[in-house]
């Protein structure tokens, strides 16, 4: 599996500063999950559970989830569906799993590029301040 896209697939906008368009582009390596025409999941860099993935669009348009949600609802649906269908490929289903969009700094959002964690594979400690 390669990040970038295949021939044919949507335009889509990127930013040469985004680390994730880096990793869309080829740039900087990633261990791939799944893909499909305009998503991409690929292992955290700095894993917080036995498993964690996280679930980008190809697009760099919408930085959270309330941006996407807006913007292309229809999107927005196929990123929760990606990071169902991540969980279930890593064997969350039965255990359970988290999924979390951070949004902004408070919530510790350090890249402004939307994209679901996809966390489990052992008990989740409950989220906190
Ligand atoms: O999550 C941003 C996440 O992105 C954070 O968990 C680390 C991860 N990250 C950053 N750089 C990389 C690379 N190069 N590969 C894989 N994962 C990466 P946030 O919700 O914005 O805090």
């Amino acid at each position: 599996m390669t990040a970038s896209g295949e021939s044919g697939a949507p335009a889509t906008t990127s930013d040469p500063d985004c680390v994730f368009c880096s990793i869309l582009a080829g740039k900087i390596p990633s261990a791939a999950v799944r893909e499909s025409e305009r998503i991409y999941a690929f292992r955290d860099i700095a894993p917080q559970a036995a498993v964690h993935v996280l679930v980008i669009p190809r697009t760099h348009e919408y930085a959270n989830a309330g941006e996407i949600a807006s913007g292309d609802p229809e999107l927005a649906a196929e990123l929760l569906r990606e990071a169902a269908a991540v969980a279930k490929g890593e064997g969350l289903a039965e255990g359970g799993y988290r999924i979390v969009l951070n949004t902004g700094h408070h919530a510790g959002q350090t890249v402004y590029h939307v994209h679901a964690h996809v966390l489990g594979g052992e008990p989740l400690g409950r989220f906190g301040a």
